[in-house]
């Protein structure tokens, strides 16, 4: 490493559900730091965190909160890092964006390392983290592309609350207990904070992630289109998504359906790439009943894969399940290991 120091660091939602996990990742994977700063709301500045155990307290982000910093991890929402990622660019610091608001944009690299590393080298000062449940499908697919070509991609997900913040989960929690009370469940945030309808996750399924398109899927369906081809430099792929919120806590589960160019291929030769693959875990043993699950991917860092089975009617067709900590691979972990990667590369 250059900088033996280490570098000097921005959180912006430090305290969020993924701000959390961004502190915890960044001092497990023992990111080398010399000076952390840890930024949020008005609302939330004030608060006090432990890092690698000092105290630290948590400052209102404004663009002169960037003065001096190497590297910025974002997660605010989209609308703080619209209003700040630029100001931090313009102060020298190395964006790495996990909001929506930039991952489209041509001179923004998307990137999940194991996938796009290479689309680092082009960036302009912001980086985009991809959504959770995109990162680990494309974690899971990219090996399969390279080896035997992909030309459609369908996928069903079956998504954790987390991923809608520490609010959507402790609305999960409070309709858990009224449910089992008896009680009439208070829907007041999902599907969609801020949206006109509310309904009940406990004990339920919500066939809505953010907001609807006017093409009549919801911005979370379009997010793994539109990103899904731009991670895999595949504009031509074809991709459906079907994004659906569950009542568990951690953990995105996939179902995904795939076309591959290659013809008569076995699940053997599927699970002998993705054993192969860095970050994919194949959990994979119908025999004995192994199969990752959201409890048992929750905390960990890889992308679990298994029920790889052939499609009885489509000699080109496979079905895989694929399973990861929304938090971790897909939010915090990624956007450390960019950060990983862009001080590797010598990209600061
Ligand atoms: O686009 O509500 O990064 O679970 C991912 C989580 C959007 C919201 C993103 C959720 C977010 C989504």
């Amino acid at each position: 490493m250059e900088n033996q120091q280490g570098y000097k660091v921005a959180v912006v939602g430090a305290t969020g559900a993924v701000g959390e996990k961004m502190l915890e990742t960044l001092e497990k994977k023992q990111f080398p730091i010399d000076s952390l700063r840890l930024l949020s709301s008005k609302r939330s500045a004030g608060k006090k965190i432990y890092f690698s155990g000092e105290e630290h307290t948590v400052e209102e982000a404004t663009p002169e909160s960037f003065e001096g910093i190497q590297i910025a991890l974002f997660s605010a929402g989209g609308s703080v890092s619209k209003n700040l990622a630029h100001e931090a660019v313009k102060r020298g610091a190395v964006v790495v964006d996990n909001t929506s608001a930039f991952r489209m944009d041509k001179d923004v690299p998307l990137v999940v390392p194991e996938v796009n590393e290479a689309d680092l080298a082009n960036h302009n000062g912001i980086i985009a983290n991809p959504n959770c449940s995109t990162i680990q499908m494309v974690a899971a697919l990219k090996p399969i592309a390279d080896s035997f070509g992909l030309s459609r991609v369908i996928v069903s997900t079956y998504q954790a609350v987390s991923g809608a913040g520490t609010s959507a989960a402790e609305e999960l929690r409070e309709q858990s207990k009224q449910f089992l009370n008896g009680e009439e469940l208070q829907a007041e945030l999902l599907p969609v904070k801020g949206d006109e309808k509310h309904y009940p996750i406990a004990f339920n399924a919500l066939p809505q992630i953010d907001v609807f398109q006017e093409n009549g899927y919801t911005f979370e369906e379009m997010k793994m289109i539109n990103e899904t081809k731009k991670i895999l430099h595949s504009p031509d792929l074809h991709v459906a998504a079907t994004c659906v919120r569950l009542p568990f806590f951690t953990s995105h589960a996939e179902s995904v359906y795939i076309e591959l160019e290659k013809e008569g291929l076995e699940v053997s030769d599927i699970h002998r790439v993705l054993e192969k693959a860095e970050g994919i875990a194949l959990e994979d043993d119908p025999a004995s009943q192994s199969y990752p699950t959201p409890l048992s991917a929750a905390g960990k860092s890889e992308v679990f894969v298994g029920r790889v089975r052939k499609d009885p009617d489509n000699p080109k067709g496979f079905h895989i399940w694929v399973v990861s900590d929304n938090l971790l691979k897909g939010a915090a972990w990624n956007s450390v290991q960019i950060a990983e990667s862009l001080v590797k590369n010598n990209l600061l």
